[in-house]
Order: C-alpha cells, then sequence, then structure tokens
C-alpha cells in the first residue's frame, strides 16, 4: 500500500471512530472483545456498546459491581450508558467473562 493510501485509510478509520455527538464515544463489542478495552471520558458522557459480532443469545455487558447491565446485543445492535460519577468501572462481556473492559470516570 502507498504511503498516501495508508494516510486516507488512517484519517477515515480516525473519523469514523469519532463520536457521532459531542458526549458519546464508543466501544466496538465482538467475539471475548472490547476496543478499547480501557476507556477514559469525561462525567457525563455517554458510552455506546455496539456489537459487531452474531453470537447464539447476543452479547451483554456487565458491570463487575451490578451497576449497569445491557440486554442481550444482537449483530449491529448497540446499547449505551451514561456514566454521571467519576470512577473506575469495571465490566466485561457476559458471554466471554474473560473479556473485561473498564471505563475511567473522569470529572
Ligand atoms: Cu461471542
Amino acid at each position: 500500500m502507498r504511503p498516501t493510501s495508508r494516510l486516507i485509510l488512517i484519517l477515515a478509520f480516525a473519523l469514523g471512530a469519532s463520536p457521532a455527538l459531542a458526549g458519546e464515544v464508543m466501544v466496538q463489542v465482538g467475539h471475548n472483545k472490547l476496543d478499547p478495552a480501557e476507556l477514559t471520558v469525561a462525567a457525563g458522557t455517554t458510552v455506546v456498546f455496539h456489537n459487531l459480532d452474531e453470537m447464539p443469545g447476543g452479547h451483554s455487558i456487565v458491570a463487575d459491581d451490578g451497576s449497569f447491565q445491557s440486554p442481550p446485543l444482537g449483530k449491529d445492535q448497540s446499547w449505551s450508558h451514561t456514566f454521571s460519577e467519576p470512577g473506575t468501572f469495571a465490566y466485561a462481556i457476559k458471554e466471554h467473562p474473560a473479556a473485561k473492559g473498564a471505563i475511567v470516570v473522569e470529572e
């Protein structure tokens, strides 16, 4: 790939990955995968969990402390949660417990 093409790809990815709305950030959910696994946001940010992969029974996002839980998400379905309080919120994909994530909420 030529450097110019590579740059365009990187730019396209950066634009696609940027929040659709102010105060919204996306986490991609897949089989045994969270991207980014750790995310730092300002208090009041809405995190959109977007499931990319087909999974029998879906993929569910579950907080370690039970403070939030999504319904099972089918392929291309999203679920969002607004983090109002500062702190570190550990979570995992219920169907893939090894896929651990954390949302670090700053004031
Ligand atoms: Cu899966």
